[in-house]
């Protein structure tokens, strides 16, 4: 571009004008990303270079310069076979190996029948989670439950294991009398106080912020409790992440951050949201500890999760957590990857399956089979269609959902202010109540306008 550019300003007079000699100038262009495949191509992945000796597994007071290599590496516990190797296999009992395989499969099961409703137009919208059960399950089942969590949309596995039950979380997709939200959230925007779970928030990226500050919050009342949240790789773009993290480095909060790199925000490759380095590489500048995690080695991500959890609940303050997966559905239902990924990518992703890797494992060290795997599938099944059921007499799209005809006035104000309660009315058809009153808005708007005048 040269001085004549419409874009560029006239010169100060005391600027420096004309043009400065420059050695071995590369060529000025805009640099945009791509994904390695688009449709029509032939994917093809290397496989994990890390194996899981690889990187030790320190103390969790281990300052953050000690964990480098584990921000640009890879955690990982179970190998090519199944079998759990090196330092970070977390001491977990087969009894609870089995019931996070069963919890992932519970997810998927959801997933597959809410996918199947949408299609038959009993749903709006659902976003499915399959490929990424390990990032929720196993994150969840590290945190005690008076730890606070602040999930993404995309990890129904946490609500269940914090106990919400599936009735209730598809009961809030409906959005039927059933829905704990009321009927007032976008489908999969679940909330379960009961679980210290805070709700879903549709724009991205806000649940950083906000768990950053929970933990400031229980360091102020110096109850030791930890905060988890998560975001995905294409949010970790927003100003939000870093305005998460820049508060965790000066407060050094309890609280556990992760983004969920699943390769893909809608059609934007992740490619579009880091410029190369690792997402859990950025904790270094704020002198946090980084831990990039297989996300779908179940005991890597359970061990990865205990460590930053018990640094957060030891004094040492926030982690960052990068979960490495892959999005094997559409973003959503409204979605149709087709257009922008390569058909073969999600079968050649190599990080296979979260389920079938513990699976596998759990068979390896003798304590499941195949039978008993074909059993578990067939009950999650039946479980899921008979729990989509089960919400759907709570009321339907076709039936009605069931709502009180004055609902949304509920669960606003303490008080209902009286243009409120005069709208309600005209509602509910009561005619002797005041309906002409004008609203409090209103009269706030015109206020100064004719003070003015
Ligand atoms: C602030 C904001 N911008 C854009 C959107 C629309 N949107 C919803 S999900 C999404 C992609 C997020 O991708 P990522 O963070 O990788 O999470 P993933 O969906 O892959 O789990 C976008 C752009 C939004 N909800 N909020
Ligand atoms: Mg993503």
């Amino acid at each position: 571009m040269d001085d004549s550019s419409k874009l560029v300003g006239k010169a100060h007079p005391g600027a420096r004008t004309g043009s400065v000699p420059l050695k071995d100038p590369l060529p000025m262009v805009l640099r945009v990303p791509t994904a390695p495949y688009r449709p029509g191509d032939s994917p093809s992945f290397v496989a994990f270079s890390h194996q899981p000796d690889d990187l030790p597994r320190p103390d969790t007071l281990a300052s953050y310069e000690s964990l480098r290599e584990h921000a640009i590496g890879l955690i990982r516990v179970l190998d090519a076979d199944g079998s759990a190797r090196g330092d970070w296999q977390p001491q977990l009992s087969p009894q609870q190996l089995r019931s996070g395989l069963e919890m992932m499969l519970r997810a998927r099961h959801l997933d597959v029948r809410m996918i199947a409703m949408q299609r038959q137009g009993r749903l709006s919208f659902y976003v499915s989670s399959k490929g990424e059960e390990a990032a929720a399950v196993a994150g969840a089942a590290a945190y005690l439950h008076g730890d606070v969590l602040f999930p993404s949309y995309r990890q129904p596995g946490l609500f269940l294991v914090r106990g919400m039950p599936m009735v209730t979380i598809i009961c809030q997709s409906i959005g039927n009398v059933g829905d704990n939200t009321g009927g007032r959230q976008m489908p999969v925007h679940y909330s379960w106080r009961a679980g210290n779970v805070v709700s879903i928030s549709s724009p991205v990226g806000t649940q950083f912020p906000q768990a950053v500050g929970a933990a400031m919050a229980f360091a102020y009342r110096g109850e030791r409790h930890v905060v988890g949240t998560w975001i995905g790789d294409g949010t970790a773009a927003q100003g939000d992440f870093h305005y998460a993290l820049n508060f965790a480095s000066v407060f050094r909060p309890p609280c556990v951050l992760h983004v969920v790199d699943n390769q893909w925000a809608i059609s934007t490759h992740r490619s579009i949201a880091t410029g190369g380095a690792t997402f859990a590489a950025r904790a270094d500048a704020y002198r946090l500890p980084g831990l990039r995690v297989d996300g779908n080695d179940y005991l890597a991500v359970y061990a990865a999760e205990a460590w930053a959890v018990e640094r957060a609940r030891r004094g040492g303050g926030t982690t960052l957590i990068e979960l490495v997966t892959y999005r094997r559905d559409a973003h959503s239902t409204s979605d149709d990857p087709s257009q922008y990924r390569a058909a073969g990518e999600p079968d050649c992703w190599p990080g296979g399956d979260p389920i079938e890797r513990l699976k596998q494992h759990l068979i390896v060290i003798g304590e499941w089979s195949e039978e008993s795997h074909q059993s578990l599938n067939a009950a999650l099944e039946q479980e899921a269609a008979a729990t989509f059921q089960m919400a759907e007499s709570f009321g339907t799209n076709a039936t009605g959902l069931g709502h009180a005809s004055d609902a949304l006035f509920h669960d606003v104000y303490r008080e209902m202010p009286p243009h409120l309660q005069a709208q309600r009315a005209e509602a509910l058809g009561e005619t002797d109540a005041p309906q002409k009153e004008e609203p409090a808005i209103l009269r706030f708007v015109e206020g100064p306008r004719r003070a003015a005048g």
